[in-house]
């Protein structure tokens, strides 16, 4: 008898564990083959950016190594390259559901500016909030279809969260810094980018189809365009901004 208690519960461990393999990274069916490349710029001349001024607390001004600027509309030095712009799929994909990535997401507070300024991620994945700053900061996200929080987090003490539902974009704002400012994306997909400082971004593993992408900005608004890509096929796609 104890040899047959031995054996059964070693099975039991090898039939579980294969479904839950497969279903983590939905990431591989065998369509799942293009790629949607391309670079976001902005037309005519760049916005100057203004100096943020965080004499207010010295905490801040202290960590600052270069004086820090604003970041809604950031051009690239090299070909006018708009970053933080988030570049998603927005129609095409009602067939699939995609569970969220184990990994987590980070947004770190970092000289007290939010790092990355903004940042995507899937609805349920793993939030984590960093305050790598001395001082302690206040994040308070301000959603619209998720559920509200505003939470202190003093340096190094860890903070988990995470949206349930799309949205593009939540604004998230800290209430002790009033500069502090940034956008966190929320998806039920996979398929979304932040651009680059120079503008770049790609989609990747796209199952063959049509699809609707939507670039957005936080300032200049959304664009649209449709693209068909085939079994393998990578295709280039480019977004142009102005004011
Ligand atoms: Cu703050």
């Amino acid at each position: 008898m104890k040899l047959k208690y031995a054996v059964i519960p070693a099975c039991v461990v090898v039939a579980l564990s294969l479904p839950g393999r497969l279903t983590t990274g939905w990431a591989s069916p065998a369509d799942a083959s293009t790629s949607l490349k391309g670079t976001v710029k902005f037309e005519g001349t760049a916005p100057k950016l203004s100096r943020i001024d965080m004499s207010a607390d010295p905490l801040c001004a202290k960590a600052r190594s270069t004086p820090a600027t604003t970041e809604d509309i950031v051009v690239g030095a090299d070909g006018g390259g708009l970053a933080n712009v988030v570049v998603y799929v927005s129609d095409g994909l009602s067939s699939h559901s995609f569970p969220p990535p184990q990994q987590p997401a980070t947004l770190e507070q970092k000289g007290c500016q939010y790092r990355p300024h903004v940042l995507a991620l899937q609805a349920n994945q793993k939030l984590e909030v960093v305050n790598s700053d001395e001082t302690t900061h206040n994040i308070h996200p301000t959603p619209n279809n998720n559920r509200e929080w505003n939470m202190s987090q003093p340096h190094g003490v860890p903070l988990e969260q995470s949206f349930a539902r799309e949205e593009i974009a939540i604004p998230v704002k800290c209430n002790v810094h009033p500069w502090m400012r940034g956008y966190i994306a929320v998806f039920k997909h996979p398929y979304f980018a932040v651009t680059d400082k120079n503008g770049g971004f790609e989609l990747k593993d796209l199952p063959a189809g049509t699809y609707t992408i939507t670039a957005w900005q936080e300032k200049l608004g959304t664009q649209i365009q449709k693209v068909t890509v085939a079994a393998g096929e990578s295709k280039t796609l480019d977004f142009a901004f102005k004011q």
